[in-house]
């Protein structure tokens, strides 16, 4: 029996000492071999083997127990050492997402107008007739209103050409005085270096009592506003005309790729057109039912600030997902 004490102490795994379990306890097993001698043996012999071999028997499991005991937390060790993980070995550089610049630059002019106490309102992309152009002192016939510029379907709707209908909805339902303004898509039957037919805008609305609001009050919020977004640069206002807005201006910015001495981006100007403003005219007002107020607006396209700042030469690369340009905005 002595051997098969040994071969359990020299059991290398839980696998091995279920093969001598089967050899000493199986049913051909050892223990069923010595107890089957127990047959031609006399009585006295009977007892003293039955009594050996029982000794055995019970010593045998304990010895089988204590091994597998030891084997399983052995195996169980070995394979928590080979599946652990070495958090000292070199990575390979992971990809990590970034902000789209057009988004980025919506994010930073919100900024700014939110600080200056601007709400911000949102509404429908698919507008009607009323909203995007009817009520902005746009009649019919009126050529902004073509086919060739604007999204139509049935029915008089169409996709908004510019996010002014947001502000009609709210001078609608809500009573002056109104300071906000309108981030969002924008969508033009248009397609070249510097449109795409789906691009974005803020238009800004500010409305309060009759006599209020002062052409000084559009100039100083949008001049602070153009030296927060381009840094020190020269502010000009050009006269202009919206049928929106009476009277009308394009402010332009020094140019801030050669600081107003002339290059190509400005077209040897010195000056860069940033955006659109004015004092909303009276018919707007009327449209919507406000009586006695003033108030000003303005409007401008977000992927050309977003060109300007990080100088992307065609605006239809912003739109093509090519992840050689995302990564440089990481
Ligand atoms: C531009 C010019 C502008 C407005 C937008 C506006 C809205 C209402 C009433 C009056 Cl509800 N005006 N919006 C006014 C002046 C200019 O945008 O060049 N945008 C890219």
């Amino acid at each position: 029996m002595k051997e098969w004490y040994d071969a359990i102490q020299n059991a290398q795994s839980v696998e091995k000492l279920e093969e001598i379990r089967v050899s000493v306890f199986g049913k051909k097993g050892v223990l069923a071999l010595e107890f089957a001698k127990m047959k031609t043996a006399t009585d006295e012999e009977k007892a003293q083997i039955a009594k050996d071999l029982n000794t055995h028997k019970s010593a045998l499991t304990n010895e089988l127990m204590q091994r597998k005991i030891t084997l399983q937390t052995l195996e169980l060790q070995e394979a928590m050492r080979a599946s652990a993980i070495d958090v000292s070995l070199f990575s390979s550089k992971s990809q990590s997402g970034a902000l789209h610049p057009v988004m980025e630059t919506m994010d930073k002019i919100i900024e700014y107008f939110t600080a200056m106490n601007f709400d911000i309102k949102t509404g429908p992309m698919v507008e009607n007739d009323f909203y995007n152009f009817e009520a902005l002192n746009l009649p019919k016939y009126h050529p902004a209103r073509d086919m060739q510029d604007t999204f139509y379907f049935k029915d008089e709707m169409l996709l908004r050409t510019h996010t002014s209908p947001v502000q009609i909805r709210t001078m609608m339902s809500t009573k002056p005085p109104i300071r906000m303004i309108a981030p969002g898509a924008v969508f033009r039957r248009d397609y070249d270096i510097t449109h795409t037919p789906m691009f974005h805008q803020v238009e800004g609305l500010l409305v309060d009592e009759e006599g209020i609001v002062s052409f000084a009050n559009l100039k100083f919020i949008l001049e602070n506003f153009l030296k927060y977004m381009f840094g020190d640069v020269e502010v000009r206002f050009r006269p202009s005309f919206f049928p929106f807005t009476e009277p009308s201006a394009e402010v332009d910015i020094s140019c801030i790729f050669c600081k107003g001495c002339g290059c190509r981006v400005c077209s040897k100007t010195g000056w860069l057109e940033v955006l659109g403003c004015g004092i909303v005219d009276p018919n707007v007002f009327k449209a919507v039912g406000y009586k006695n107020v003033s108030g000003y607006a303005f409007g401008l396209g977000v992927e050309r600030f977003a060109m300007l700042i990080h100088q992307i030469g065609d605006l239809r690369s912003l739109f093509e997902g090519d992840i050689k340009l995302l990564e440089q905005f990481q």
